[in-house]
């Protein structure tokens, strides 16, 4: 995918405020931290288009991104932030459950996990959740970087029993800072897409 043009669009905490044109979407969703935003950016080729942050928790809404005035990358809230109230995590899973379950033009889920961690519980249960649904979805393992190269085997395998993959649902390893995996996630993302 050569990327021509990639803007912030808009952000949003509820389906009012949501994109009104009607473009496929590419979700992406995983616990505070993972490297959301880094991935966004990496696979943009643009340093600082999606906010990344040392600090946890620190986006709070649903960032639009317009990548080629074709589709929308969408940011999601990260999960599994200790440091906040029942009540804020409980609001935040319900936006971006209603943005999940209700945005027709979604069409890919891209789930992150970091590859140097086993998937948490709040994982298990977001995989869960991913793997009933009808819509594709795609599990990335990033930090790629931040593992001994003969490590890689095992921790992908580690992910999937974790998780409970089935054998043919593809687990792709990513860096942000080498770029590897940027462009089989490209290809996965044409694929489901069509573009
Ligand atoms: N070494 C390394 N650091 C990463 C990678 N991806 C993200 N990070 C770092 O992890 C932290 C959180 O990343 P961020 O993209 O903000 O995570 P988000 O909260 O999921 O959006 C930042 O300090 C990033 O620089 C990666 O692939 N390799
Ligand atoms: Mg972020």
């Amino acid at each position: 995918m050569q990327i021509k043009e990639a803007k912030y669009e808009t952000t949003a905490v509820k389906p009012e405020q949501y994109p009104k044109r009607y473009l496929p979407e590419v979700a992406w969703v995983g616990r505070s931290n993972v490297g959301k935003s880094s991935i966004i950016n990496a696979l943009l080729y643009r340093k600082s288009l999606a906010r990344a942050s040392a600090t946890p928790g620190k986006t709070r809404e649903i960032n639009f991104y317009l990548v080629n005035e074709a589709l929308y990358f969408v940011d999601l809230p990260g999960y599994g932030y200790a440091r906040v109230s029942q009540a804020a995590k409980e609001a935040w899973g319900r936006m971006i459950e209603t943005y999940l379950q209700t945005r027709e033009q979604l069409q890919l889920i891209v789930m992150l996990v970091d590859i140097r961690h086993a998937p948490s519980n709040e994982d298990q249960v977001m995989y869960a959740w991913l793997a009933a649904q009808e819509r594709p979805s795609l599990v990335v393992a990033t930090k790629l970087d931040k593992i001994p190269r003969g490590q890689i085997p095992i921790r992908l395998r580690t992910i999937r029993e974790v998780l409970g993959m089935a054998a043919e649902a593809p687990v792709i390893p990513f860096s942000a800072v080498t770029g590897q995996g940027r462009d089989e996630i490209w290809r996965q993302i044409e694929g489901v897409i069509g573009l």
